[in-house]
C-alpha cells in the first residue's frame, strides 16, 4: 500500500462481511475472502458453488459458450435450442464488434436464432423442432457452419442435440453442424461453458484447412474477444509490426479462422480463463506453444509486443517492435502527464469475469490510483495464485462433469514449432511459456482478495473504504451510484472502448478522469450519510429483514 495512506484493516473487514452471516455460510464465504501477500500468495477458495440465496455476480454455462467464446464468430449462425428467453437475453447485449472485410461477407452476429421451444417440446421432445429449424437457417443464409446450443431444459427432458447435428450435417453437406451440451446449470458459474465450448471449437473447428497463410510471424490470438473493439486496436498494432494473425479466439473472427488456427506458430493468451483449455489442446495436437500476454494497459501492451519478438527470436522484429513502441508511447505518455495529477492517489475496486479484474489494475496503476479490493466472479484458483498452484488443484464433482477431451499429437500436422532446447533457451532468458502468474503476485500486501463477491459484501466494502470508483457489470452499476460512487463497468464498457493497446490506454484514462473527478457524486446522498453517520443505517435494516 502506499505510504501516505492508511486502509483499513484487512482482517477487521473480513470478519465484518461475514458477521451477518448463518455461521456456516460465514465459515465458507471466510476461504473466499483473502488478505493478499504478494509474496506467499494464500490459498483462495475459488470455482465452487454460490452460496444459495446469495446474490452472486455469476452467470450459467450456456453464456460461457453461445455468449462468451462463440458469440464474437461473425459467419456461423449460433441456434439457441431452448425457450426464447434463453436467446432473446443474449442478442447483442456483450458488444463484441465486428468487421467483415466486404459487404458481401457473411455477418450474422446481429441476429438471433432461436428454437423457441414450446410447453409441447418440452413434453414430447424438440429434437424435430430442432431439425426443422436448422434446416430453415440453412435455406435463409447458407453458412459454414451452425452451432447449437443446449438450454437447462434441453438436458432435462433429454433431447440429443448431437445426434440432430450429426444428421443435419450429413444431410446438408457442405455446412458443419455441431452442438454444444452447455445445459446453463452445468458446473458452477459460465466458465464451465468456456470449457465446452474450448472444447467444442477443437473437435469441430481447429484443423479442417491446413492452408499456410503468408507472413513470417504468424500467431493466434485466444481470449480476446473485440469487447467495444478491443481486437481492432490489437489488429492495428500486429499488422503495424508486421505480425500475422492467423485466427482470432474469437474476437473479429471466422469460421475459417478458427479452422486454419493449426497452422500458426505461436499461440498469444488474453483471457487465460475462458481460453487456456486451447492453447493446451493445441500444444499436444499440434506442438503450438502458448503464452500468456496482456494488451490491457500501455505498459503491458509494450511487453506483450517485446514478448512476442523475443519468442520468434527475430532482430528484425525486435527492432521492429521497439520502434513501434518508440512511436506509440509517448502520445500515451502525454495523456498521462495531463491526467495523472488529477488521479494520483486515488482508490478503485474491480470485481469483475475471469480476467479483467487483474488486467485492468494495470490501467489504473499507470493512472497512479490504487486497487484496494479485487475479485473474480468465476475464475479459478490459478488465476489468482498463478499456475503452479494446478497441480494441487481436486477436482471435485461439478468439474467432473465437464469433459475433459482426451488430446494426442497429431500424426501428421504435429511439429513442435520450438525444440525442447529452445523452448528452455528462451526461459532461461526470462520468458516465461505456458505460464500465468495470476493476479495476486500483481496486487499489494493486505489489499483483500474476494472471490465470487456477494452483493451484501460489495456494499459493505464500499462503506467501510469508500473508493473513488467500483469496476463491475450492468447489475451492480445503478445500486453502487446511488452510493455515491461511480461505477464503471468492466464487462460491456458502458458506451465506451476500445481499452486496449495504445489508443485503448488513452481512452480509459479519460473516460476514468471524467468518473472520478465528476462533481456529480457529491450531490448523492450515500445510505451511510443518510442514518445518523452510522453503518447500521437503511443497508443493515435490509439485511436484518433477509
Ligand atoms: Fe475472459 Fe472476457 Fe473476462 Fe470472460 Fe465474461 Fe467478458 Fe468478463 Mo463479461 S471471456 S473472463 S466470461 S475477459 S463476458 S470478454 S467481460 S465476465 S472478465
Amino acid at each position: 500500500m502506499e505510504a501516505n495512506k492508511t486502509y483499513p484493516d484487512p482482517s477487521a473487514i473480513r470478519e465484518e462481511l461475514v458477521q451477518k452471516y448463518p455461521a456456516k455460510v460465514a465459515k465458507k464465504r471466510t476461504k473466499s475472502i483473502i488478505i493478499n501477500d504478494p509474496e506467499t500468495v494464500p490459498e483462495v477458495q475459488a470455482n465452487v458453488r454460490t452460496v444459495p440465496g446469495i446474490i452472486t455476480q455469476r452467470g450459467c454455462s450456456y453464456a460461457g459458450c453461445k455468449g462468451v467464446v462463440l458469440g464474437p464468430t461473425r459467419d456461423i449462425v449460433n441456434i439457441t435450442h431452448g425457450p426464447i428467453g434463453c436467446s432473446f437475453y443474449s442478442w447483442l447485449t456483450r458488444r463484441n464488434q465486428t468487421k467483415p472485410e466486404t459487404d458481401a461477407d457473411a455477418n450474422f452476429i446481429t441476429y438471433c436464432f432461436s428454437t423457441d421451444m414450446q410447453e409441447e417440446n418440452i413434453v414430447f421432445g424438440g429434437e424435430k423442432k430442432l431439425k426443422v429449424a436448422i434446416q430453415e437457417a440453412y435455406d435463409l443464409f447458407h453458412p459454414k457452419s451452425i452451432a447449437i446450443f443446449s438450454t437447462c431444459p434441453v438436458g432435462l427432458i433429454g433431447d440429443d442435440v448431437h445426434a440432430a447435428a450429426r444428421e443435419m450435417k450429413e444431410k446438408l453437406g457442405d455446412c458443419n453442424v455441431f452442438g454444444f451440451s452447455c445445459e446453463g446449470y452445468r458446473g458452477v458459474s459460465q466458465s464451465a461453458g468456456h470449457h465446452i465450448a474450448n472444447n467444442g471449437v477443437f473437435k469441430h473447428m481447429v484443423g479442417r484447412n491446413n492452408e499456410k497463410k503468408e507472413g513470417k510471424f504468424r500467431l493466434n490470438l485466444l481470449g480476446e474477444y473485440n469487447i467495444g473493439g478491443d481486437a481492432f486496436e490489437i489488429e492495428r498494432i500486429f499488422k503495424k509490426c508486421g505480425i500475422t494473425l492467423v485466427s482470432s479466439f474469437s474476437g473479429n473472427s471466422t469460421v475459417g479462422q478458427l479452422e486454419n488456427a493449426h497452422m500458426a506458430d505461436l499461440n498469444v493468451i488474453m483471457c487465460h480463463r475462458s481460453i487456456n483449455y486451447m492453447g493446451e489442446m493445441m500444444e499436444t495436437k499440434y506442438g503450438i506453444p502458448w503464452m500468456k500476454i496482456n494488451f490491457v494497459g500501455a505498459e503491458s501492451s509494450a511487453k506483450s509486443l517485446r514478448r512476442i519478438a523475443q519468442y520468434f527470436g527475430d532482430e528484425g522484429l525486435k527492432a521492429k517492435v521497439e520502434e513501434v513502441i518508440a512511436e506509440e508511447l509517448p502520445k500515451v505518455k502525454a495523456v498521462i502527464d495531463e491526467i495523472r495529477p488529477r488521479t494520483e492517489g486515488k482508490t478503485a475496486m474491480l470485481f469483475v469475469g475471469g480476467s479483467r479484474a487483474h488486467h485492468y489494475q494495470d490501467l489504473f496503476t499507470e493512472l497512479g490510483m490504487t486497487t484496494v479490493a479485487a475479485g473474480y466472479e468465476f475464475a479459478h484458483r490459478d488465476d489468482y495464485e498463478g499456475r503452479e498452484v494446478l497441480p494441487g488443484i481436486k477436482i471435485d464433482a461439478d468439474s467432473k462433469n465437464i469433459e475433459e477431451l482426451k488430446v494426442e499429437a497429431d500424426p501428421e500436422l504435429y511439429k513442435p514449432r520450438k525444440s525442447e532446447a529452445e523452448l528452455e533457451a528462451l526461459k532461461a532468458e526470462g520468458l516465461e511459456i505456458n505460464g500465468y502468474e495470476g493476479m495476486m503476485k500483481q496486487m499489494m500486501k493486505k489489499s483483500l482478495v474476494v472471490d465470487d463477491i456477494s452483493h451484501y459484501e460489495s456494499e459493505k466494502l464500499i462503506e467501510i473504504y469508500k473508493p473513488d470508483i467500483f469496476c463491475a457489470g450492468i447489475k451492480e452499476k445503478y445500486v453502487v451510484q446511488k452510493m455515491g460512487v461511480p461505477l464503471k463497468q468492466l464487462h460491456s464498457y458502458d458506451y465506451g472502448g476500445p481499452y486496449t493497446g495504445f489508443e485503448g490506454a488513452v481512452n480509459f484514462y479519460r473516460d476514468i478522469d471524467r468518473m472520478v473527478n465528476n462533481p456529480v457524486w457529491k450531490l448523492i446522498k450515500a445510505p451511510w450519510e443518510t442514518a445518523a453517520g452510522e453503518n447500521d443505517g437503511v443497508l443493515e435494516a435490509t439485511y436484518a429483514e433477509a
